[in-house]
C-alpha cells in the first residue's frame, strides 16, 4: 500500500509538472484529491490494516495528499502569473503610434459675427442690453413714433399673438425700454443683439426669423458726425481698414434724419462687380438721429438731449464677411457648411 501511495504521488506530480492550463490543473485536482480519487480509495482500505500499520499509513497518505495539493497550488500560481504576463503583453500601448486627431468644434458663423460686433462696441464703452422677443405693440411700434394705423408699420409685417402682443419685428423696442429705465437722464450707450421676426417670405436674402443688433447713444450734444464716425470704425473693423462708408437719405419713423449706410465693396474696392451689383457700394444697415418724439415719449427732454441709433442685420454682415450667398445656410445646420468656419 505504501508503494502504491508513493507511485500515485509521483504520477500526480508528473502530470502537474506537464499541465499547461488552469483547467487541466483543476482536472488533476479532482482526479487525485477528489472523493472518488485513488488516495481516498486507499484511505478507505485502511480498515483492513493492523493497529500498528494504520497510523503509519494514515500519516503517509496525508503526506502524499499534502505534496500533491502544494504542487497544484504552486503550479496554479505559476500559470496565473503567465496568464497575466500574456494579457499585459497583448495590451501594451505603442507610444510611437501617431495619435488620433481630436475633432474641435467651432462657433456658428452667426455667433462668431455677433461676438465680434459685441466685442467691438464693448471696446468703445457700450453696454449690452436685452429685451423680450414677445413684445408689446407699444414698445415695438408706438413708443417708436409708429402709432396704430401708421402706414410705415407695413414695412415690418408682423406675427401678432394678440391685439397687443407680437413677436418683435426689430430690436428697436429695447431702445425704448432702456431709455424709459433711465428716467430721462443721459447718458445711454447700448447695443442690443437679439432675434427678430417678420412675415417675410424666406428667400436667399430674407428670413422670417433673423438677428439684429441695435445701437443707441443718447446724451447732450450727440451729433450726426458721432454716428458717422462710429459706423466708420465699425465698417473698418469688420471689413478692413481701407473700407469707406456713405450715408444715403432714408426713412424710419423713429429717427430724423434717417439714413441707409453703405460700405465700399470689399471685393472690387469700389470699381463695381457682381457682389456690389456694379455700384461699388454694399448696403449695410439703417440708422439716424433719434426722433424728438421718441426721446420725449421715453421721458428725455429733446431740447437738452439728442441721440443716434442704428440697426444692423447680423446675417447680412456675416454673409458679406464670409461670402455666403444664401441666408438659409445659417439655419439648416449643414455640417459641411459649418465646418468651413474654422476657429481663428
Ligand atoms: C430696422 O429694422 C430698423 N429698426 C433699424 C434702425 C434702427 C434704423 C435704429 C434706424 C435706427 P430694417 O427694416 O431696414 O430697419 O432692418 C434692418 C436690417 O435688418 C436690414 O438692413 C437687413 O440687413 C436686416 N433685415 C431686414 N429684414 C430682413 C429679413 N427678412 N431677413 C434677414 N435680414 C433682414
Amino acid at each position: 500500500m505504501q508503494e502504491q501511495l508513493k507511485q500515485l504521488q509521483q504520477e500526480a506530480l508528473d502530470k502537474i509538472e506537464q499541465a499547461q492550463e488552469l483547467k487541466e490543473l483543476n482536472d488533476i485536482r479532482v482526479a487525485y484529491l477528489g472523493k472518488k480519487g485513488p488516495i481516498t480509495e486507499v484511505l478507505r482500505g485502511m480498515g483492513k490494516l493492523s493497529a500498528e500499520e494504520r497510523p503509519v499509513m494514515g500519516a503517509l497518505a496525508n503526506e502524499v495528499r499534502e505534496a500533491i495539493a502544494t504542487a497544484i497550488t504552486s503550479k496554479q500560481e505559476h500559470l496565473e502569473q503567465i496568464a497575466v504576463e500574456q494579457k499585459l503583453a497583448k495590451e501594451t500601448i505603442d507610444v510611437t503610434l501617431p495619435g488620433r486627431p481630436v475633432r474641435v468644434g467651432n462657433h456658428h458663423p452667426l455667433t462668431a459675427v455677433l461676438e465680434e460686433i459685441e466685442d467691438l462696441f464693448l471696446g468703445m464703452g457700450y453696454q449690452i442690453a436685452e429685451g423680450p422677443e414677445v413684445e408689446t405693440d407699444y414698445f415695438n411700434f408706438e413708443a417708436l413714433n409708429l402709432p396704430k394705423g401708421h402706414p410705415a408699420r407695413d414695412m415690418q409685417d408682423s406675427f401678432y399673438i394678440t391685439e397687443e402682443l407680437l413677436l418683435r419685428t426689430h430690436t428697436s423696442p429695447v431702445q425704448a425700454r432702456t431709455m424709459e429705465k433711465h428716467e430721462g437722464k443721459g447718458p445711454v450707450k447700448i447695443i442690443c443683439p437679439g432675434k427678430v421676426y417678420r412675415r417675410d417670405n424666406d428667400d436667399a436674402t430674407h428670413s422670417h426669423q433673423f438677428t439684429q443688433i441695435e445701437g443707441l447713444v443718447v446724451d447732450e450734444n450727440i451729433r450726426m458726425s458721432d454716428l458717422k464716425g462710429t459706423l466708420e470704425v465699425f465698417a473698418k473693423k469688420m471689413f478692413g481698414e481701407e473700407r469707406e462708408i456713405r450715408l444715403r437719405p432714408s426713412f424710419f419713423p423713429f429717427t430724423e434724419p434717417s439714413v441707409e449706410v453703405d460700405v465700399s465693396c470689399f471685393s472690387c474696392g469700389g470699381k463695381g462687380c457682381n457682389i456690389c451689383k456694379g455700384t461699388g457700394w454694399i448696403e449695410m444697415l439703417g440708422a439716424g438721429m433719434v426722433h424728438p418724439n421718441v426721446l420725449q415719449m421715453a421721458g428725455f427732454d429733446p431740447e437738452k438731449y439728442s441721440g443716434f441709433a442704428f440697426g444692423i442685420g447680423a446675417e447680412r454682415i456675416a454673409m458679406l464677411k464670409y461670402g455666403v450667398d444664401d441666408i438659409r445656410h445659417f439655419y439648416t445646420d449643414d455640417v459641411r457648411f459649418l465646418k468651413q468656419f474654422k476657429r481663428a
